[in-house]
């Protein structure tokens, strides 16, 4: 039941109307609708908790059975072991399972069970949201069914489209055969090409300036939506329009497509460390006790960057992603960092879970050509030389080869913050990310750093690769040149996205 304090009663009655059709058509008054609701009756926008199924769950959903439904494993025969390396070596995922698997498969329901009997506000009261989907060279069945995954569980009324940014892929298949395939949801999915590699940072400001939803959702091109996911991130975003909403992000096994919850039943926030290693720890007992319930949002200093839920018009006040920030790197600091000093909240949303598949073993570059190979340490200097103040000596200390990075004009940066007068990062670090400060006290002064070079026999201390507490050894020498030490991962084709 709703608190609604409007003169809309009948919606009162949350009927359990969607049963997610497989066509989905746009809702043009939707927009019209929303905007007579009075922001000061945002209180009675709160859901409620219900012993009965919540107005949003699904009912009666016919079973599925086939390779991969319920989100179980796909194992292949011997002989298609062949044909399946040759796929994770290109795509990064076993596109021999995912041919196996239906385009609408459902997989599990890993919510904690009281999701279920939520009641959130009905469609005319929540935003509109378009999906930012940015790939390259991304598998067939992979993107695909994020795609369908995306439509099959999100309510009509709130899908306003899915927004597909290709960033200069030359796979065959995403040209005029990609264009073909979403003609069959009559314009809902739209298809936007960057002409070249722009990277994915700024593939997803375009693909923001192309949505036409009153809020973004970016999530990666890898992706199967858990039921319900979409309205209890809207609501927060219904609730306060300066919340960044992200779900709880399962995992798809790349190599059998297995759907599994990684964090089981505990809640975990996104901190770093001070070299900018984004890192997760278990909610404070002082935010967990926030809440009533278990399954409701609590706040979070940042978030793991690839999938989250913003007002579209608040990403642009913000200034969107600072374009000096390119390629891959930092973008979830600096969305954070804005969004918690100039005024909104970072949530995490444990009702709303998206599962993603982490890409195994690909040989295809993904490298964007031009870049800097500093490019990740420079996107990190530019959020600390905007955002965080006296604490950007802690990155020096983390990293002291970075010192004299150049990272270019940043003035138009700090005009946005001047703007909108956000606060500082000491306010933001004692009051919402004092756990970092816990888990990651500040590095002192370095005393020294550099390479320490037997001068005789002109060999150096190397780790050799050996993990902490192993013996060390020596090589060659590197010099002072600092390249090997922070060239990043991403570039070195180490991590993939
Ligand atoms: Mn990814």
């Amino acid at each position: 039941m709703f608190k609604l304090e409007s003169s809309n009663t009948e919606s009162v009655q949350a009927p359990n109307e969607f049963d997610y059709p497989k066509e989905k058509k746009l809702n043009p008054g939707a927009e019209t609708i929303r905007k007579t609701l009075d922001p000061s009756n945002n209180a009675s926008l709160q859901p409620i908790m219900s012993n009965s199924l919540g107005n949003y769950e699904p009912k009666d959903l016919p079973k599925r059975t086939g390779p991969g439904e319920g989100g179980e494993p796909v194992v292949l025969s011997p002989s298609e072991e062949k044909d399946a390396q040759r796929t994770i070596r290109e795509y990064g995922f076993n596109m021999v399972v995912s041919d196996k698997i239906s385009m609408d498969r459902r997989i599990k329901d890993t919510r904690p069970d009281e999701c279920k009997n939520w009641i959130y506000p009905n469609p005319q009261y929540l935003p509109t949201a378009s999906v930012i989907l940015v790939f390259y060279d991304e598998g067939w069945g992979v993107l695909l069914r994020t795609v369908h995954s995306v439509i099959n569980t999100s309510p009509t009324e709130l899908l306003k489209e899915v927004v597909l940014i290709d960033d200069g892929s030359t796979d065959a298949s995403l040209q005029e055969k990609l264009e073909a395939y979403i003609k069959r949801w009559n314009g809902l999915v739209k298809l936007y090409r960057t002409g070249k590699r722009v990277g994915l940072i700024e593939a997803r400001t375009i693909g923001a300036q192309k949505s036409m939803g009153d809020v973004i959702i970016v999530l990666d091109a890898h992706c199967e939506c858990v039921v319900n996911w979409l309205p209890p991130l809207l609501t927060r975003i219904a609730l306060n329009r300066k919340a960044l909403a992200v779900p709880i992000v399962d995992g798809l096994e790349w190599n059998t497509l297995e759907h599994k919850n990684i964090y089981g039943s505990t809640n975990y926030r996104g901190i770093w460390e001070w070299g900018f290693l984004y890192k997760e720890t278990q909610i404070p007992d002082q935010e967990a006790k926030k809440r009533k319930y278990p399954s409701e949002p609590y706040w979070s200093p940042t978030h793991a960057g690839g999938l989250f839920a913003i007002d579209r018009q608040w990403f642009f006040e913000l200034g969107a992603y600072d374009p000096g920030i390119k390629v891959w790197g930092a973008e979830q600091y600096e969305l954070s960092f804005k969004v918690w000093q100039c005024g909104g909240v970072v949530e995490w949303v444990p009702c709303s879970h998206v599962a993603h598949a982490y890409r195994g073993p690909r040989s295809h570059p993904s490298y964007v050509p031009g870049a800097s190979p500093y490019q990740t340490s420079i996107n990190h200097l530019r959020v600390a030389h905007v955002w965080m103040d006296e604490y950007a000596e802690y990155y020096y200390r983390r990293e002291p080869a970075i010192r004299n990075l150049k990272f270019g004009d940043i003035s138009e940066r700090k005009k946005i913050r001047e703007k909108l007068q956000c606060k500082s990062f000491k306010w933001f670090m004692e009051t919402i990310a004092y756990d970092v400060l816990e888990k990651y006290p500040p590095p002192s002064n370095n005393v020294a750093w550099g390479e320490c070079k037997n001068v005789q026999h002109s060999v150096c201390l190397n780790d050799l690769g050996a993990s902490f507490g192993q013996p060390i050894g020596v090589a060659r020498c590197y010099g002072q040149k600092w390249i090997n030490r922070i060239i990043s991962p991403y570039m070195r084709g180490l991590v993939n996205k």
